[in-house]
């Protein structure tokens, strides 16, 4: 059997990685939502709806537990999604906490990049009132950013330029923390640490996930068996150019060192 990780995109791609390098002796199914990428400029009813049809293949394909590899997703259909199927599921989640939690002795500020849908949404409002006592949390959504990933747009002066512009009104003297509240996002770690000063730290959500998920494997005995860290790539188009674009950006993932 093999694990599900489903995306609108290669966005989940970076939490497979994580996911590979941790469980190396499972199997993986990989479901990119091609037909209605990018989620997080759509209407939320809509996207539910596609999320339901993406995740019902998924079953049928067979697989014994779920990823919800993409913050917007989770944010919109984690609660639904678990009270329709009875295998474990993992989300997302931006990890505001664990950076308000590493602020505190500083006294700076966290900036959280992410879709504007996952920013307008109840469950961040709910994340960041339960985690942001001291009101130290800014959020900036970037929603041209998950086109340029799925374009494999990756030229460092195009997108240093384009980080540059984005955070040009902000005073990165402020800010001790950037949280990556999208799983597109961590295909630019690399170019934003270039660009940002040396003091500020760059965190996203995919070692935390990939920790609940390793932990459920290990309680209820997922895919036992032996898998030999196998990916199966589908998506919702059926275009073999689309499956080609995730075993490059899966490779480009898999030879970079973790930053
Ligand atoms: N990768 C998705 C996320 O983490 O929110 C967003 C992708 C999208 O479709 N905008």
């Amino acid at each position: 059997m093999q694990i599900g990780f489903f995306d609108s995109g290669i966005g989940g791609l970076t939490v497979l990685t994580e996911a590979l390098r941790r469980l190396p002796d499972k199997d993986f199914l990989y479901m990119a939502d091609t037909l209605h990428v990018p989620y997080g400029t759509k209407t939320k009813e809509d996207v539910k709806k596609y999320i339901f049809e993406t995740v019902g293949t998924m079953m049928n394909e067979g697989i014994d537990a779920l990823v919800v590899a993409c913050n917007t997703a989770t944010s919109i259909a984690i609660a639904e999604l678990r009270e329709r199927y009875s295998l474990p599921i993992v989300g997302m989640e931006p990890a505001v906490k664990p950076a308000v939690e590493m602020n505190f002795a500083t006294g700076k500020r966290v900036l959280v990049f992410a879709t504007p849908l996952t920013l307008q949404l109840p469950k961040y409002y709910a994340l960041i009132s339960r985690v942001d006592e001291k009101g130290i949390v800014d959020s900036l959504p970037l929603p041209e950013l998950v086109h340029y990933c799925e374009a494999l747009q990756f030229d460092r002066r195009i997108m240093r330029e384009y980080f540059l512009n984005k955070l040009s009104g902000y005073n990165l003297e402020h800010y001790g923390i950037i949280v990556l509240g999208c799983t597109h996002y961590p295909f630019y770690k690399d170019i934003l640490h270039e660009i940002l000063p040396p003091h500020i730290e760059i965190v996203d959500g995919n070692a935390g996930t990939v920790k609940r998920l390793s932990a459920l494997v290990n309680r209820y005995g997922i895919s036992e068996g032996p898998g030999k860290g196998n990916v199966r790539f589908m998506c919702t188009s059926n275009d073999p150019s689309y499956i080609d674009k995730m075993h490059t950006a899966l490779a480009l993932l898999r030879e970079r060192k973790p930053v």
